[in-house]
């Protein structure tokens, strides 16, 4: 871990020593970081669900999403949906997700989603809600995202189950 981390900052420093001028910066258009096409999944207060969007990186520096807040849910994580040896489909939090320079890094159904866990109102089709997204080295991004139901967007189901047991029994690191 300590030398991962170690590899980042050393690619970081080498990406923005040839990268240059584009500091202070205030990311209007065409630089920085652009979210697409966001969309929640509607569910009931109380229960988890999920958001969905489009993050396209548009400068020449590596960046990650190191998180997520809102205010519409106890907490809000960044999983990643992927199917086990077994078959089975596992949520894995990420605390980190890279987003290399100039490229594309879709949130959707069955791979990554910012997971809300304890909605604290009802999420239903046409509402607005606000999330955060914090990054390494952008600042953040605060998305308005509108919920659909899922039969209409597709991945009805997904990334739905098995997050009681998860985040419960989540320790702090
Ligand atoms: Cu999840």
């Amino acid at each position: 871990m300590k030398k991962l981390l170690t590899f980042v900052l050393a690619s970081m420093f080498l990406l923005s020593a040839c990268g240059a001028a584009d500091d202070g910066h205030d990311h209007a258009d065409g630089t920085g970081v652009e979210i697409h096409d966001p969309w929640a999944r509607s569910a009931a207060l109380g229960d988890n669900t999920a958001a969905y969007m489009l993050v396209h990186n548009h400068s020449t520096s590596e960046d990650a999403i190191v998180g997520a807040s809102t205010d519409v849910a106890e907490s809000a994580e960044i999983h990643l949906s992927q199917i086990d040896a077994n078959g089975v489909m596992e949520m894995i939090h990420q605390d980190s997700v890279a987003l290399p320079a100039d490229t594309e890094l879709e949130f959707k159904p069955g791979s990554y989603h910012i997971m809300l866990i304890g909605l604290k109102q009802d999420l239903k089709k046409g509402d607005e809600i606000t999330v955060t997204l914090h990054f390494q080295t952008h600042e953040d991004i605060v998305v308005t995202i509108p919920v659909y139901d899922a039969a209409e967007m597709g991945g009805e189901g997904m990334d739905m189950d098995m997050h009681d047991d998860m985040h419960e029994e989540t320790p702090a690191p």
